[in-house]
């Protein structure tokens, strides 16, 4: 049975061209700094990104670590949304291997924090608090529906973050859709950061891999940190060289997984039974929730539909994810919604 996994940008497959790339890549002693095909992709990033330097890392959750590593000393606090993927999904990482300590602020529904929230969350310097040092953002933010910040909201974080003395970081996994959904570059949302971390292995395609970009001070000392944490990974050019056709292929179509997005809401808005998250979608994932009436929960439905070979992610109990990406054509959307649609009328449920 053909299988339609909406699951997540994660489960993408590389291309041909990646694996190509893979088997010929160029490489040497990452370690050492000597694998060019490493050097390259992390001066192609930084370049995108617009930051004088990039660290090739294992996984967006390890740039995150990194970055925070970096930045920050044992104690010190971290300011974040409660929604954030590094305070959600990150197994508390940045506290149990950096010693830090986070202060979630509320996230809205558009993925951001509001202002005063931050201003009033920064301690003041007095021997009873943590010393605030960090905050950290997230674009597109995932559990608040896949929504882009804009560089207007982000510039002006990190006008607050300077004039108190913080640092600024982004999570921008995916930061290409973001850019792409607002019709910009990506370094016009990342300019006020002081690091962000990209991911190469979610909408991008490529079988492995973050790159963690910022100023060249800060990506030497991020290098030490990555080797402490076992990441240093030696000949890793077979996986950047994934990641440098990523970049040259994948960025530049990625809105494509939008537009698909958009059909997926439309098709499975008109089921009766669904109940689609406002605003969906602003980027490639789709939210969308059981109505009252339908007398089966999220994992019920999600187990159905894989009957059909449809697979999507129940994200609480009446709520699901669906997101799009390189392998999901046309025709695999309306696969997704027709299942939907049999699977509301009572078809292969297992009560
Ligand atoms: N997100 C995954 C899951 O962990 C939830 C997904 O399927 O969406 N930042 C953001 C915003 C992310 O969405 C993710 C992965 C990461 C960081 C971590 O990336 P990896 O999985 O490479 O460690």
């Amino acid at each position: 049975m053909h299988s339609v996994d909406l699951r997540s940008d994660t489960v993408t497959w590389p291309t041909e061209a990646m694996r190509q790339a893979m088997a010929e890549a160029p490489v040497g002693d990452d370690v050492y700094g000597e694998d060019p095909t490493v050097n390259r992709l992390q001066e192609m990033g930084a370049a995108l990104v617009g930051k004088e330097a990039g660290l090739f890392v294992a996984s967006g959750t390890m740039g995150n670590l990194v970055a925070m590593l970096a930045h920050c000393g044992r104690g010190d606090e971290v300011i974040l949304g409660n929604k954030a993927h590094t305070f959600l999904y990150e197994a508390g990482g940045i506290s149990a291997l950096g010693g830090l300590h986070s202060c979630q602020l509320p996230n809205l529904p558009d993925g951001t924090m509001l202002l005063e929230d931050v201003q009033a969350a920064i301690r003041p310097d007095e021997a009873h608090h943590p010393v605030t040092r960090l905050v950290s953002l997230e674009n597109t933010h995932n559990r608040c529906g896949g929504v882009s910040l804009t560089s207007e909201y982000t510039r002006t974080v990190g006008e607050l973050a300077k004039a108190r003395s913080l640092l600024l970081h982004l999570d921008g996994a995916r930061i290409f859709n973001a850019a792409a959904a607002q019709g910009l570059l990506a370094k016009e949302l990342t300019g006020p950061v002081d690091s962000v971390t990209f991911c190469l292995s979610k909408g991008l395609c490529a079988p492995v891999g973050s790159v963690l970009c910022g100023t060249k001070d800060f990506i030497f000392r991020a290098h030490r940190i990555r080797k402490q944490l076992g990441g240093g990974m030696r000949q890793a050019g077979v996986l950047a060289a994934a990641g440098i056709v990523a970049l040259d292929t994948m960025v530049a179509r990625i809105g494509d997984d939008h537009v698909r997005a958009q059909r997926l809401a439309e098709g499975l808005s008109a089921i009766p039974g669904i109940v689609m998250d406002v605003g969906m979608p602003q980027t490639n994932m789709v939210f969308c929730g059981l109505g009252d009436e339908v007398p089966w929960d999220a994992s019920q439905v999600v187990s159905a539909l894989a009957g059909y070979g449809v697979h999507v992610g129940a994200v609480s109990e009446r709520r699901f994810r669906l997101v799009a990406h390189y392998w999901i054509q046309d025709a695999d959307v309306d696969s997704a919604i027709q299942a939907f649609a049999s699977v509301l009328k009572g078809e292969a449920i297992a009560s």
